[in-house]
């Protein structure tokens, strides 16, 4: 037997057969039957290198976004790209390269195209790189600040799932606890386990509460459907009736946190003149109030545990909702225990409260940047548009480099950017723009010279991921497509071509460096109390699963039990309900404590036909990975992605299920197939991200043909503070598409001239 793995999931194979899903996964996840067909579609991967037709006439850019393409050979390819780098350090200096390439590339350990990029331009001299992430860039600021813990840390330690099973009688799940989203796991997963949870929870006869637009961000549990944008003001309101019921936890508030007075007077309304009652969120969130106050004293009553998408962080002012879950929860006073207190992101990915120990398996080196500049991640378009320009982001008043070279490998910032039209406009800045990868996504076709590289199931390679029980060697399961290189192979060519060849190998061959990771991986494994077998046995059998794997812990148990012993790592050593360092910095867009400001696009103060768009991960695949793949490919409505509107909000404009819509703001327009859900709220449209984004220009605005929702979404800093992106805050209108229906040109390579 042998095997692969991937984000979504892990696969076994004999020689010649297909892909089926590990043994041992109780819940595998459908984007793996959309895999094999994307990776061998040669429609849509690149197989040879190719340059940009007007970069090589000199245009520097101005036809980035729609033009044809040169192929050339590999050794033309590299001295092109070696020659651009070197072009723009020797004359702007490394700090004009941007390699912050975000993305989600591959699973593999050695493989990662990110850590392999790196390597090569570190050494080249460094670059720009990119801060935190689009997943959950609000709470990776927010969290060091009011928890003492960054949010990967956090993450680490979350409350396992089993413990919630055992003891949780009360799970207010805000967002959801989705098995669309728990399909994933960065690096690879053997196992996903969120489904098979939420099921024996259910039959346990465990309250679940979801709260959120949709019924379907957790089936089976007691939906309300919140208003998007306002969960910060029903939080509060159950802060609120809890404190005015006098049923606040004093002991715990006094012991863990600091603030709290400060907190207080916000919600009485001391402060402000406004108490936060359930009658003063209830018009805000659409939620009744008795409803509220009810689930307040539930809450109190049960052990419980509030539970929170990390979706609801990709909105304006993010941290917010997540900020007044934590306040609630250590109101609540349950946090440090089995199964009960705040929860960050369970099922937003698999292995959130995954009941695993943590193995710190090696990776490969990076290096050392010598370039320290950065960006927030978020920050592409304004970096591109506004050199020079100054910004705040985490206290810091930070300033925009002047960036002439991009250059990404294994992310596709033409799926995950906001307000995809104003990128395109950003994008022809910089001199050149250099794009790895192995399919001819939007990125791809908007590069000037692009490398193609290979995909996990062409190459050899191991899954290691420090939250997961199983290692596997994978093996290649179909031969490389055209002529696509391994990123490890274009970037030792490139360096050595630029003439640190031998300093980016180390010597070694992809075989070795996998030699090498497997030997440091031993000591890792002997360090934690286990052997791992030989390489040869390990490639043999392919598979290694971890002994005693099972590890449940507490988030937060070790302060809880003693916090004047274990003191957070925040100003006052405590869980922060007000956060004076925040409050210094003056921010409207992040006070001092959870504070509940409407969002500048919701529904609260919509227009008539304004409806709020959901933008969430997609069920067929990852993000806009697989999307030439056949599961993603059946899901669609004449070729485009699904729209879902409640079957009332379609009748009234006119739609009926099949049916194409045209989706639009000031800010652009997409087409979408109509599909109904009588499970969403009717002033929601739910469209899910990563159609490949292809806007046809006619007369006028460019129109999205495929469905692509972030020609939809706003491209601004979810607060000063954290700067991360608002995905999730986002109003349009619909209504039915009457004309020819335009042909995708992403079905297609570009073209391609001599
Ligand atoms: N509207 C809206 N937008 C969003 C979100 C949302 O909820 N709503 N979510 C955001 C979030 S949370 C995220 S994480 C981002 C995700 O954004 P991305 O991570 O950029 O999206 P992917 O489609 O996964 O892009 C990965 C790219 O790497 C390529 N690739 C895969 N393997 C390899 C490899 O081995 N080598 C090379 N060179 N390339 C490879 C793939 O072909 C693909 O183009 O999107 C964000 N955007
Ligand atoms: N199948 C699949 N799974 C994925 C991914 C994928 O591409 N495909 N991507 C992975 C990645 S990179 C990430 S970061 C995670 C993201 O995981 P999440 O952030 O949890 O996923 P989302 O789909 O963005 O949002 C979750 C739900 O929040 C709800 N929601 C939106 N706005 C609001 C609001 O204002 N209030 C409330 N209460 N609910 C709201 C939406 O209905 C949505 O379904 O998903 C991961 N899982
Ligand atoms: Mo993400």
């Amino acid at each position: 037997m042998k095997y692969t793995s991937a984000h979504w999931g892990s696969y076994q194979f004999e020689r010649g057969g297909a892909l089926t899903p590990l043994d041992g996964d109780p819940d595998p996840s459908r984007i793996g039957r959309g895999w094999a067909s994307a990776s061998q579609d040669r429609q849509s991967r690149i197989l040879r290198p190719a340059v940009r037709r007007g970069w090589l006439d000199g245009d520097k850019g101005a036809n980035r976004c729609d033009d044809s393409y040169v192929e050339v050979s590999w050794d033309r390819a590299v001295s092109l790209a070696a020659a651009a780098l070197r072009d723009v350090t020797e004359t702007h200096g490394n700090g004009a390269v941007f390699g912050g390439s975000y993305g989600w590339s591959s699973a593999g350990r050695f493989h990662h195209a990110q850590s392999q990029m790196r390597r090569f331009l570190n050494l080249a001299g460094g670059c720009v790189s990119s801060r935190n992430t689009y997943s959950h860039a609000a709470a990776e600021v927010l969290f060091p600040r009011v928890l003492g813990l960054s949010n990967r840390a956090f993450q680490d330690e979350m409350t396992a799932m089993p413990l919630v099973a055992e003891h949780c009688e009360l799970l207010l799940a805000v967002g959801g606890i989705s098995p669309r989203t728990a399909q994933i796991t960065s690096s690879g997963t053997s196992r996903h386990e969120v489904g098979p949870w939420l099921e024996q929870m259910r039959a346990k006869g465990t309250r679940i509460v979801c709260l959120s637009p949709r019924r379907a961000d957790l089936d089976g549990a007691e939906w309300l459907p919140v208003r998007p944008g306002t969960d910060t003001a029903l939080l509060l309101a159950l802060a609120h009736e809890i404190h005015a019921a006098g049923l606040a936890d004093a002991a715990f508030l006094a012991r863990c946190t600091s603030g709290w007075d400060t907190f207080r007077n916000y919600l009485t309304g001391a402060a402000d003149g406004t108490a936060k009652t359930a009658e003063w969120a209830a018009p805000i969130c659409d939620i009744e109030a008795d409803v509220i106050r009810k689930l307040a004293h539930d809450l109190v009553r049960s052990k419980s545990m509030i539970s929170m998408a990390w979706g609801l962080q990709r909105a304006e002012y993010g941290e917010q909702p997540i900020w007044a879950g934590l306040a609630l929860a250590a109101m609540i006073g349950q946090i440090g225990q089995p199964g009960t207190g705040y929860g960050f992101g369970y099922g937003s990915t698999t292995p959130v409260g995954r009941a695993s120990r943590l193995i710190p398996w090696p990776s490969v080196p990076q290096g050392r940047n010598p370039v320290d500049d950065f960006i927030p991640v978020a920050r592409i378009a304004d970096m591109l548009l506004h050199p020079g320009d100054t910004y705040r982001f985490d206290g810091q008043d930070r300033t925009y480099p002047d960036i002439r070279l991009v250059w990404w490998t294994g992310g596709n910032p033409f799926h995950h950017h906001q307000d995809l039209n104003r990128l395109e406009d950003a994008w022809t800045r910089p001199e050149t723009v250099i794009v790895n990868d192995h399919s001819w996504t939007a990125t791809a076709r908007r590069a000037d010279i692009v490398l193609p590289a290979t995909t996990p199931l062409e190459r050899t390679d191991i899954m290691m991921n420090r939250r997961d029980p199983t290692l596997l060697w994978m093996s290649r399961f179909h031969d490389p497509v055209g002529e696509a290189l391994d990123d490890y192979d274009i970037f030792a060519r490139l360096a050595e071509h630029m003439g640190f060849g031998d300093a980016f190998s180390e010597g070694r061959d992809t075989e070795a460096w996998l030699a090498h990771l497997w030997d440091r991986s031993q000591e890792v494994a002997e360090a934690h109390g286990f052997t791992l077998p030989d390489l040869d046995q390990f490639r043999a059998e392919g598979r290694f699963d971890i002994p005693d794997a099972e590890e449940a812990r507490i988030a937060l148990a070790g302060f809880v039990a003693d916090p004047e012993a274990v003191p957070l790592a925040t100003e006052t050593g405590r869980i922060t309900l007000a956060n004076a360092a925040i409050g210094a910095l003056k921010l409207p867009s992040c006070p001092a404590h959870p504070t509940w400001i409407e969002p500048k696009e919701c529904l609260t103060s919509a227009g008539p036909g304004e409806l709020h768009l959901i933008s969430g991960q997609p069920d067929t695949r990852l993000h806009s990975q697989n999307d030439r793949g056949q599961e993603a490919l059946a899901d669609k409505i004449e070729g485009r992605e699904a729209a879902y509107f409640h079957p009332e909000t379609a009748r009234a404009l006119g739609l009926a299920a099949g049916d194409v819509a045209r989706l639009y703001n000031g800010r652009g327009a997409c087409l979408a197939g109509v599909r109904l859900d009588d499970g969403l709220r009717r002033d929601c449209v739910f469209l899910p991200t990563g159609a490949w984004f292809d806007p046809q220009r006619g007369r006028g605005a460019p129109l999205e043909v495929h469905g692509n929702p972030n020609v939809l979404t706003s491209d601004h800093g979810c607060s000063e503070l954290s700067q991360g992106n608002m995905a999730h805050t986002c109003l349009i209108r619909a209504e039915k598409w009457t004309g020819a229906l335009p042909d995708l040109s992403i079905a297609a390579p570009p073209e391609f001239t001599s």
